[in-house]
């Protein structure tokens, strides 16, 4: 060999050496990490969580080894979240608003056409609103540690196409199990039926509901588009994703373990927005091409729903605090100024 590849050969024998050096020098223990989450494999969620599982093993060396367990195969989203805070499971994703139960200040979350756009959506969620709510989490047993994108959530159902507020009359509408998504589609004039995700599709095809409303990944992903005729663009609220740890769990570990599954945790949420939003960006397409008949809410109509949605506000402002809420309309005048 040349003599610059002798060199090169030792340099990157060096980098490698030091970095399994760095992660032998440092405090980690094997362990098995159960990261539960609620949609299919093929799906922006399956697909981070193994982004995630593969940055905890990358820089454990091997010996950190996260088993991503979808489809709600441990459970559905409420069940995980006690089966973290006893203790049972390490980790999972799942939406903030099947939360409120356990913090009600996530319920902040769920305020209809609150978040606009993506700008607005990781300004709030990273910024020192996301980290108090995220917080609060803590004296219930549970480490959030960031949020993922679920993203605009959209109405689909088997009856009609939904052009205005009066079209929801009567539709029985699946919607999370939480008090504000309840409220807000009862007062929209929907038959609102809470129900756990793991449910839906075999509601949907058995018509015990005739509608959902989730964003276009999930319509996609989940493939409600073969049970759902149509779909209606109301992009009403955005839905974020919290990854969460047990925190009975978290606290037995090294300040070193906990480290990498921060990161981990922040590497995962970057390439999940990212690839939630390229797949959102081609699925109205992607939709239709499967069948769906799709329309857009006239701005007109949505705010009409904004107006009679006054009511939810109030409910919301309760339990989140008026500090909180005040902090929040502070914050997104700030960046619709800019
Ligand atoms: C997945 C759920 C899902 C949510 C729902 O576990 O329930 O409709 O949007 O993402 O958290």
């Amino acid at each position: 060999p040349t003599l610059l590849r002798r060199t090169l050969v030792a340099a990157a024998s060096a980098a490698l050496l030091s970095a399994s050096f760095a992660t032998l020098a440092q405090d980690i223990k094997p362990r098995l990490i159960r990261f539960g989450y609620g949609l299919n494999e093929q799906s922006n969620q399956g697909r981070a969580a193994k982004v995630f599982a593969d940055a905890v093993e990358k820089a454990s060396g091997g010996k950190m080894k996260v088993r991503a367990i979808g489809a709600s195969a441990l459970g559905p989203d409420v069940q995980m979240q006690n089966s973290l805070i006893g203790g049972a499971q390490e980790m999972m994703v799942g939406s903030t608003a099947t939360l409120v139960g356990i913090t009600k200040e996530m319920a902040l979350w769920d305020t209809p056409f609150l978040i606009s756009n993506a700008k607005e959506a990781d300004t709030l969620l990273d910024g020192p609103i996301g980290d108090k709510i995220r917080a609060k989490l803590q004296d219930k047993g549970l480490v959030g540690l960031a949020y993922w994108e679920n993203g605009f959530r959209n109405l689909t159902n088997s009856k009609r196409a939904i052009t205005k507020m009066e079209d929801l009359g009567g539709i029985k509408l699946r919607v999370m199990q939480n008090n504000v998504f309840l409220e807000s589609f009862k007062t929209l004039g929907a038959n609102a039926v809470p129900m756990a995700f793991s449910e839906l599709f075999s509601a949907l095809e058995t018509n015990t509901v005739d509608g959902q409303e989730n964003p276009f990944n999930t319509i996609l992903s989940s493939k409600f588009y073969e049970v759902q005729k149509y779909m209606t663009v109301t992009n009403h609220v955005y839905s974020p994703w919290i990854v969460m740890a047990s925190k009975k769990w978290w606290d037995q570990l090294s300040k070193d373990e906990q480290k990498i599954l921060s990161d981990a945790a922040i590497a995962s949420r970057d390439f999940e927005r990212k690839d939630t939003r390229d797949e959102a960006s081609r699925a109205v397409a992607d939709l239709k091409a499967k069948g769906m008949q799709v329309n857009e809410l006239s701005p007109a109509e949505a705010g009409r729903m904004r107006d009679k949605l006054t009511r939810v506000y109030a409910l919301i402002g309760a339990d989140v605090g008026m500090d909180l809420w005040n902090e929040t309309q502070a914050e997104l005048a700030k960046l619709r100024k800019k």
